[in-house]
């Protein structure tokens, strides 16, 4: 992992240790969550926070509240996706899922606890910085949306059900822009929003991010073939049932696909100069992730 990442994933790792030891939940919570705050992921949308805010010119260290919020929306999204209900799955960040250790209602309250505290730091986070250009219900609508019914739950929804249907491009990239695409969108933009970018600067951000997150969605699907279960950390194979841009287009098909939208995605933040390079970087990750 180079410098950058190193750096801003340590930012966002201090923070969420820091909360998981200060919830206060009572007592049947408390280890869920510190389970799911300190549990070592990526926290690539988190960094795409920070880094839409750098390319606006914003000091890292002020998005920071921002940037866990995304982090911990997605690692919600995470233990529902896990449930038996949904994806049934044992493994998660190296450990077993959160349901297997602690139970079904633990595992959802804890979920749910965390999507509620998230939206709490983005305000927290805009009350600190206040941008000019970009008022509190903006920004929040964009997380609120790109969670909603025509969000990630949305995305959720149409895969779960999608067994069976006709395996075409228009469906699967409903569901996988909205699962994986609509989180990547928000998290830039609502770290641009409170570095009080341009309009336009910010419409070249959420391009950049809608078609980095489509391209991260089909790596994902290139792993869940090609990889390792250890060196995920998750379950490999899951995506039998699923539709999937391997199953459109096949491993060289799917690479293919996730390199032009790799291209797209750099090409759209042409003009936003070198502030923009940690973006660019992020872009570069995501063509060359192994987990
Ligand atoms: C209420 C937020 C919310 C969601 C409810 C369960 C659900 C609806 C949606 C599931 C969305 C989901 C899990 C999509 C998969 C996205 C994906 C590619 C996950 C893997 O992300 P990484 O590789 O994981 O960034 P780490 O562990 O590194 O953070």
């Amino acid at each position: 992992m180079n410098d950058y990442f190193a750096s801003r994933r340590h930012l966002i790792d201090d923070y969420l240790h820091s909360l998981a030891e200060r919830t206060g939940a009572p007592k049947p919570l408390v280890e869920p969550l510190r389970r799911s705050l300190n549990a070592s992921g990526k926290r690539v949308r988190g960094i795409l926070t920070l880094a839409a805010g750098e390319a606006a010119g914003c000091k890292p260290e002020k998005l920071v509240d921002a940037a866990a919020a995304m982090e911990i929306i997605h690692t919600c999204s995470l233990i529902l996706d896990d449930l038996p209900s949904m994806d049934d799955a044992t493994l998660r960040r190296g450990a077993p899922a959160l349901h297997r250790e602690f139970g079904e209602d633990l595992a959802i309250l804890a979920a749910v606890s965390l999507l509620n505290h998230a939206y709490g730091l983005i305000a927290k986070n805009h009350a600190a910085l206040n941008p000019r250009q970009w008022p509190l219900q903006q920004v929040i609508k964009r997380v609120v949306d790109a969670v909603g019914w025509d969000g990630t739950i949305a995305g959720q929804a149409v895969d779960l059900h999608s067994e069976g249907s006709r395996l075409d491009f228009g469906t699967l990239e409903f569901i996988h822009s909205r699962k994986t695409g609509a989180l990547f969108v928000a998290a830039a933009a609502v770290g641009a929003m409170l570095a009080n970018i341009s309009a336009a600067a910010l419409g070249r951000i959420e391009v950049f991010a809608k078609n980095l997150g489509l391209a991260f969605q089909i790596t994902d699907d290139i792993l869940d073939v090609t990889g390792d279960a250890e060196q995920l950390g998750k379950d490999v194979g899951k995506d039998e049932q699923r539709l999937t841009f391997v199953k459109l287009a096949g491993i060289e098909g799917a690479r293919k696909l996730s390199e032009e939208l790799v291209d797209t995605s750099l090409t759209s933040i042409a003009n936003l100069g070198a502030a923009a390079d940690p973006l660019r970087e992020l872009a570069e990750m995501v063509r060359n992730r192994v987990r």
